[in-house]
């Protein structure tokens, strides 16, 4: 079997990664069953001499070696947050409006890729398979081609692909196709983003559909397919405590867990809760929602933004409605134990997940394999996250429409038993088939083969 050479833009920390949870611990786990290599940033932003350090600090933990990389400070700015956050990751969400198009981040995140590939070449052997993860890594397949890799390479987005037209106004587009037609599988979240990345890739680059179903592009041909990122459902059922006996006019939870960002769709649903109070008041002093927001990427203007939104929307909604013995919007803007998230999915009644845009979105299937098959509560999901795709039996939203969202929880928690438990077990039966584990073996397997008849060519 071949080794598996993983590069991401942080790496794990791999004595840790049962506690991260996650996509983590389903790669550390590959990563030790095939002797494998992570490389990766070490989180460490240092002086500028790290900028021309080609050479990795090398540790091995459990079988796996793991390769690392400072950052200059220069290259956080504009590589880390510049390219990757301040323009890649809006606009593969679709919000063109808030992309800071500035002229040198494109270049140092290239010179990132290059330096990344220069620090991976030495330590590469013959059959290894290489798997490039996510926005930050796209030009990294096409460096390593042009220091003469021929070994198979994947990629796998994390993150959507936006609509062709969405994707042709970033500046470097040509360039992003290029280093994406330097793999030789592509790896995507949903069929839509498939269909997203062909359109693409004919509009805009003039690539075309071969007969046996590969792109041909820049001169090189590569396959595209769907692996949605599942989770490993057992690690959510392990010690759970029983839901706890709730009296019909105890409070009842509506439950959001997601980092603090402003794809999550965070002020719609505050929003659409303050709305289901005023249209419903027999719910007042009934109902709470609770939203876990940890902080993520704060020191980005957008970022604040949408905190101090949110602050005041919460801030206005519990003014409005709350009494001195019930607030209706718990807010908690700290990370959370992943032990205590099993139970408050639990303990939930209904998890409520309205992304505007998400690659798939881990906790809409977190919140299902927490729940007690027998007494079951309700997810509602937004139709923007890819989860969406497979997760059918959910209550799906549109979380611009204040008005159904409303509605929608109205309908969540006057759901009869039989319907809900029926719901679950459909969701939880498509969220079991699929774990991170079959999603690791699956895209490996479809790289392994269709590494073996790539043309392995350098993309023109
Ligand atoms: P994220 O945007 O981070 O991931 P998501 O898929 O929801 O979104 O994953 C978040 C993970 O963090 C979940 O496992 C969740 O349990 C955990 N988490 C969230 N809040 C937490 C808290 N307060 N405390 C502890 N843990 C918390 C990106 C893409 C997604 C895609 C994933 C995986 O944006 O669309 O699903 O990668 O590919």
């Amino acid at each position: 079997m071949s080794r598996i050479v993983l590069v991401s833009n942080r790496v794990a920390d791999l004595s840790k990664a049962s506690q991260a949870g996650g996509v983590a611990v389903a790669i550390a786990d590959t990563l030790r069953a095939r002797k494998g290599l992570w490389l990766g940033w070490n989180g460490r932003i240092g002086d500028r001499s790290e900028e021309l350090n080609a050479k990795p600090a090398l540790a091995e933990f459990d079988g796996t070696t793991v390769a690392t990389l400072a950052l200059s400070s220069r290259e956080h700015d504009d590589y880390y947050t510049g390219y990757s956050n301040n323009v890649l990751w809006p606009v593969f969400h679709s919000r063109l409006d808030i992309a800071q198009f500035e002229a040198g981040y494109y270049q140092r995140y290239l010179d990132v890729n290059k330096r990344f590939a220069q620090a991976l070449r030495p330590l590469l052997k013959p059959d290894d398979i290489i798997w490039v993860h996510d926005y930050h890594m796209i030009p990294l397949g096409m460096e390593l081609r042009a220091l003469g890799v021929t070994n198979p390479i994947g990629f796998f987005l994390h993150i959507p692909v936006p609509p062709a037209q969405t994707f042709l106004a970033i500046p470097e587009h040509r360039e992003l196709a290029r280093g994406l037609a330097s793999y030789d599988l592509i790896g995507l979240q949903t069929k839509v983003d498939v269909g997203n990345l062909i359109d693409y890739l004919q509009d805009g680059v003039f690539g075309r559909i071969l007969q046996d179903g590969r792109i041909r592009a820049f001169d090189r041909e590569l396959s595209i397919a769907s692996f949605p990122v599942g989770i490993d459902v057992d690690s959510f059922i392990g010690s759970r405590p029983k839901r706890g006996r709730e009296a019909p006019t105890a409070t009842t939870r509506l439950l959001g867990v997601d980092r603090l960002d402003y794809t999550k769709g965070l002020p719609q649903k505050f929003r659409a809760f303050g709305r289901f109070l005023e249209k419903y008041p027999d719910y007042r002093r009934k109902v709470i929602l609770s939203q876990i927001a940890p902080p993520t990427r704060e020191t980005m203007v957008a970022y604040t933004d949408i905190k101090h939104e949110l602050e005041t929307l919460s801030g206005s909604i519990n003014g409005r409605y709350g009494e001195l013995d019930w607030v209706p919007i718990q807010y908690i803007h700290r990370a959370t134990p992943r032990k205590m998230l099993v139970d408050v999915y639990r303990n939930s009644r209904v998890g409520f997940v309205t992304p505007l845009r998400d690659g798939m979105n881990l906790v809409a299937k977190e919140y299902v394999a927490a729940q007690d098959p027998g007494d079951p509560g309700v997810l509602i999901l937004s139709r923007f996250a890819g989860a969406a795709e497979q997760m059918k039996e959910a209550l799906i939203v549109n979380p611009y429409d204040v008005e159904e969202m409303a509605k929608s929880i109205k309908v969540a928690l006057e759901m009869g038993l039989t319907e809900r438990q029926e719901r679950h077990q459909a969701l939880l039966d498509s969220v079991r088939s699929n774990s991170t584990y079959d999603w690791c073996r699956s895209f490996l397997n479809a790289l392994e083969s269709v590494g073996r008849r790539s043309t392995l060519a350098i993309p023109t």
